[in-house]
């Protein structure tokens, strides 16, 4: 039987969930289906190393002739969704994932070229913070006019010479021109084949120069964590699709795709294959959950229905009426959009100084109303703690149902709240009454 506390813990989990308005943008509400499956027997057995068909070494130890079966059908799955040839659908977390990334690209001390945490970057892409920023030499690409800049970003390539060009953000509201990215990434890397001398007098051969060549070369990683769920639905150009461009992307599975708490890795090129999947195990992971990965393979089924099609479409089409609705009570314009007021993803991030708050209390007011997002650093602000932005996202409204309708009401209420205009009373009696017209999603 469940401890009695435990299940009162659950229990108040659940009860919140249901009785407040996520709109953090990195989470969402998975079905009930992938949570039992996270709660499974898969979880039980040791799975160190690969199926067979992954690898040679197959698994460390017995008794994973049905795990096999389970991984291997994930892998499929995630291939099928993201339309790659690989996947490694071992990692537990996004920046497990990434780290696996680092190791298996990267040398110690080797340079890595990033945004910036304070614009839009994941701590994982070269902040101090994290093993990123320690263990390898990073540097920034800056935004201009609070947009990702292609003329920036080629600039600072060249001159930074880095291994690991890092792409995908936690924090931008803007569809990424993969293809262009790989254009300038596939040039830098001829002109580093042309320019890169060899000592005459040292007797090296074909062979050893082309290794030494292609270990230097620039590695295009994306991290589309928060965009996933559009690229698994294929709704944008094929140019904003970094499984296509890039060498290698992760993403974890729980944001816009909705699934569980977890992550994979994807890429194309069979070269790559023993490099990542040795960097996730034996390197950097001993026995996954495997319990995960079979709600993971859930997860990527639920996302080849077209109804996720249209749920994608709804995340986009609320989050421009969440912002729309801000704006018809912002008449002064105190909140300002970063990067402008037209989001083409699931996000938006809002500079707060205007109504004279931090983003710590924007927070603190919208969480007293039962809606909760997260304080954001914005370009300009110094320390995560001080910082002066908030980021709101749709993705766990429109799973319980939010319509255009409603999400421009909550903007509406948002604005209400954060100017401190209008009637308390007011706002509390619609805020219930967007509650009760979506219901209790975990029963
Ligand atoms: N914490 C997540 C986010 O909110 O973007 C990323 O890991």
């Amino acid at each position: 039987m469940i401890d009695k506390t435990l299940n009162q813990i659950v229990s108040k989990e659940k009860d919140k969930l249901n009785n407040e308005l996520v709109l953090i943008a990195s989470e969402n509400y998975p079905s009930q289906d992938i949570l039992d499956l996270m709660g499974s027997v898969c979880s039980v057995p040791y799975t160190e190393g690969y199926p067979l068909s992954v690898s040679k070494q197959g698994r460390h130890y017995a008794g994973c002739e049905v795990i096999d079966e389970l991984e291997e059908y994930c892998i499929a799955k995630a291939c099928e969704l993201f339309r790659v040839n690989f996947a490694n659908v071992q990692p537990m977390s996004g920046s497990h994932a990434n780290t696996c990334v680092y190791y298996a690209f990267c040398k110690p001390g080797d340079r890595t070229l990033s945004a910036s945490l304070s614009t839009m970057a994941h701590l994982t892409h070269g902040s101090k913070f994290t093993h990123s920023g320690r263990f390898y030499e990073n540097h920034n690409y800056e935004l201009i006019n609070e947009k990702l800049d292609y003329d920036e970003l080629k600039k600072r390539l060249y001159e930074v010479k880095p291994r690991l060009l890092i792409t995908g953000y936690s924090a931008y509201s803007h569809k990424i021109d993969f293809q262009k990215i790989r254009e300038i990434v596939d040039q830098y890397n001829t002109d580093l084949e042309i320019d890169t001398e060899f000592p005459e007098d040292v007797a090296i051969s074909d062979e050893e120069i082309q290794k030494a060549i292609e270990a230097k070369k620039c590695i295009l990683w994306t991290d589309m964590a928060h965009f996933s769920g559009f690229i698994a639905t294929h709704v944008w150009e094929d140019k904003y699709d970094p499984t296509q461009w890039a060498d290698v992307v992760t993403t974890t599975t729980h944001k816009t795709l909705r699934g569980p708490r977890s992550a994979i890795i994807l890429w194309n090129n069979p070269d790559y294959c023993k490099k990542i999947n040795q960097a996730v195990f034996p390197a950097n992971a001993g026995g996954t959950n495997q319990a995960a990965v079979a709600a993971k393979a859930q997860a990527f089924i639920e996302a080849l229905q077209p109804e996720f099609k249209d749920y994608i479409n709804q995340v986009h089409t609320n989050m421009q009426a969440l912002i729309n609705g801000i704006k018809e009570v912002d008449i002064d314009h105190k909140l300002r959009f970063v990067s402008g007021d037209e989001t083409e993803n699931h996000m938006i991030l809002i500079d707060v100084k205007g109504a004279g708050i931090t983003g710590k209390e924007a927070e603190d007011m919208l969480t007293a109303n039962h809606i909760i997002c997260n304080k954001n650093m914005i370009t300009g602000d110094i320390k995560p703690s001080d910082c002066t932005g908030i980021r709101l996202g749709t993705p766990a409204i429109t799973t319980r149902g939010f319509t255009e309708e409603m999400s421009n009401t909550l903007g509406k209420v948002i604005a209400s709240i954060l100017l401190k205009q209008g009637d308390p009373q007011e706002i509390t009696s619609v805020i219930v009454s967007l509650l009760n017209e979506i219901g209790e999603f975990y029963k």
